[in-house]
């Protein structure tokens, strides 16, 4: 999995980046000269893992993971200027998600730059952006389409396209996202190599100050009806991440009434809202944890792990973490009558631990 931060410029997306990831790339009130995106891949932070790790014991326990590629800031009016465009978009596009990081906070010298923290309606501007370059894709396309169908190469196929591309256009000129258009399995297919922004999920992350942070009444509240929201004191946490000793990071936590890192609010946060699960492999070698989607099946997570899997896919056999807290052993999962064989179409749940039988 592989979220994108984007936002405004300023709003803090380095900041919240050095903060998931206990790096220290540059931030500044002035303008980035760095074009080049920030890119780091950050464990998904869960206890259940470290659970089966004490009892298996094995030579290597690898957490799930998420990639954080942190742009560099959008200005308003970008998507015409085609600031939106090159290495960057490309990158962008490539994202399974995206996370749009708005400012809450002060700073004297980005007050006068950029103006006060608006957070609603920073977030209204970089909404229209990514419509207004998916606009300009789709409107593109159409030309190509029109200019294709005058030259006589009326195909059916075309002319599908045609009317797929004017129902997007006009979906996005009303504001819509194209995620949210109604689409069969076939026009789905055929949008997404396209790889609208705005097909894309997306949740906001809002960069408080240690003031406005969690204040009653404050933005958070509003953005939540409109789109999912997790709010962060940036700068706290950024310093808090830093700490070496953890008893004094404890103290810091308890006094601002934060209970949970960063990383692991965001990782968990994340998960949730994209429809994320994990399942996991477990044996002496090795304790895993994957990431698939909600609805995937069990053919989806041999896959996940390797081609081969999926391929030579005979059946997986299965029992859940649950299971092993309970009864403490496989041997004893079996004899409860809880270890489970499933086929291919098997719908694997959360916290499912398999094991793929495949012949390749
Ligand atoms: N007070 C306060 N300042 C913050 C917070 N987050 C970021 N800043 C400051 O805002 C400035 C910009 O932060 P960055 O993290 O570089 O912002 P950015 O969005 O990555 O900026 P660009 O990549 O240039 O668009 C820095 O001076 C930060 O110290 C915060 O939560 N509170
Ligand atoms: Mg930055």
């Amino acid at each position: 999995m592989n979220i994108g931060l984007i936002g405004l410029e300023k709003s803090g997306k380095t900041t919240i980046f050095n903060t998931l990831t206990g790096r220290s790339a540059e931030i500044s009130e002035y303008v980035s000269q760095k074009a080049e995106p920030n890119v780091a891949v950050v464990d998904v932070l869960d206890e259940r893992v470290m659970k089966l790790s004490e009892l298996y014991r094995p030579k290597r326990t690898v957490h799930a993971t998420i990639e954080f590629v942190d742009f560099v800031g959008v200005s308003a009016g970008a998507a015409d200027q085609g600031v939106f465009s090159g290495e960057a978009m490309q990158m962008i596009k490539s994202a399974d998600a995206l996370s749009i990081v708005v400012r809450n906070f002060n700073d004297e010298v980005i007050d006068q730059t950029h103006g006060a923290p608006q957070p609603i309606a920073d977030l209204e501007t970089i909404t229209t952006e990514l419509l207004l370059a998916d606009q300009i894709v789709a409107e593109r396309r159409l030309e190509r389409i029109q200019a294709d169908l005058q030259r006589g190469k009326k195909t059916p196929t075309l002319q599908a396209e045609q009317k797929l591309i004017e129902r997007v256009v006009e979906h996005l000129g009303n504001g819509g996202p194209v995620r949210d258009l109604a689409l069969n399995p076939d026009e789905r297919k055929l949008l997404s190599g396209f790889q609208f922004l705005t097909a894309k999920p997306v949740f906001v992350i809002l960069n408080s100050s240690e003031e406005a942070y969690a204040a009653p009444g404050g933005p958070a509240e509003a953005i939540s009806e409109r789109c999912p929201v997790v709010e962060f004191a940036g700068n706290f946490e950024m310093e808090l991440s830093r700490l070496e000793d953890p008893a004094e990071r404890e103290a810091f936590m308890e006094e601002f009434g934060i209970t949970e890192s960063a990383q692991s609010r965001l990782t968990t946060f994340a998960y949730h809202t994209l429809g994320y699960i994990s399942f996991f492999t477990v044996g002496a070698d090795e304790v895993r944890a994957w990431t698939i989607r909600k609805g995937e099946t069990a053919v989806d997570a041999a896959g996940a792990i390797h081609s081969d899997l999926a391929r030579g896919f005979i059946r997986a056999e299965v029992f859940t973490y649950d299971d092993i807290i309970e009864h403490g052993s496989e041997k004893a999962i079996k004899a409860a009558g809880r270890f489970r064989v499933e086929g291919k179409s098997y719908i694997v749940q959360d916290g499912d631990i398999i094991n793929v039988r495949f012949s390749v």
